[in-house]
């Protein structure tokens, strides 16, 4: 069986019980983990490991977590008070966890459906996510890393164009693949909600709700957005069920096409 599984944040034990409750078995299921395997949780280091000494059955898309561990860990932006990946930062195995997440990809393009942490700019075909994630890719393998990864926070620009810079491409194609929720149809971000698709900001919708949308015949499986309810259009599978914050961490069997959700066991 294959199976997409909801955002870790280093809620280890949750995903030993869920695993258990899937009959997981490493000779036999693929799990692909939909980015946010680390942080605020208290086993980031527990779980980075599983992943890496499973990867020939498990892959994962990098969320903006992941990312975040990659900055504090290679340049000099310091973890804020919240972050718990110190485990990983102290490991002594640190440099091939990191490598490990270096070389993860940003979407993963699975039978006809597309893998990826917070969704899909509306205005993007499936061409266009998988060469901006690609640009990304690239880049994060490149000789001047550290100087790149020093360069991609910020919420500017806030629209994709060919005509930005290649840093410029790269900096929006992380903020859309990995943080956002809100946009306006052309694509233009918005970072200051995070309530459910209801509440939208004026002028701007959740990703997925946009008419027009370009990629509405694949379906999309994706975390990042735990206080998601409700959510009846088609096409769109979202797995983040909110494990860190007392919720579910939630499996989805790809072959089975059923959610399987484990309530979070975390101390
Ligand atoms: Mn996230």
């Amino acid at each position: 069986m294959d199976y997409a599984i909801g955002d870790v944040q280093g809620c280890f034990n949750s995903l030993n019980a869920l695993l258990k409750k899937i009959n997981f078995n490493i000779d036999r299921d693929r799990l692909y983990f939909l980015g946010d395997v680390v942080n605020r949780g208290s086993h980031s280091l527990e779980t980075l490991r599983f992943l890496h000494s499973n990867k020939d059955n498990a892959e994962m898309v990098l969320g903006n977590h992941d990312f975040h561990l990659l900055v504090c860990a290679l340049t000099d932006r310091h973890p804020n008070k919240k972050d718990t990946f110190h485990d990983i930062l102290e490991a002594n195995d640190k440099n091939t966890l990191l490598d490990y997440l270096i070389e993860r990809p940003l979407v993963i393009e699975y039978e006809d459906s597309l893998m990826v942490h917070a969704g899909v700019p509306p205005n993007w075909s499936q061409s266009d996510v998988i060469n901006n994630a690609a640009l990304v890719h690239s880049q994060l393998r490149n000789e001047n890393l550290i100087e790149f990864l020093s360069q991609m926070y910020g919420n500017l620009p806030h629209t994709w164009s060919e005509t930005l810079t290649i840093k410029e491409k790269c900096r929006y194609t992380i903020n859309a693949l990995m943080r956002m929720r809100f946009c306006k149809e052309d694509g233009e971000l918005e970072f200051e909600h995070k309530l459910n698709v209801d509440k939208s900001p004026a002028g701007f919708k959740a990703w997925f709700l946009h008419k027009n949308r370009l990629m509405k015949e694949q379906k999309i499986f994706f975390g990042h957005w735990s206080s998601l309810k409700n959510v009846d259009t088609k096409n769109i599978y979202p797995v983040d069920h909110g494990c860190i914050w007392g919720g579910q961490l939630t499996a989805y069997n790809l072959t089975n096409n059923i959610y399987i959700s484990q309530d979070s066991v975390e101390i």
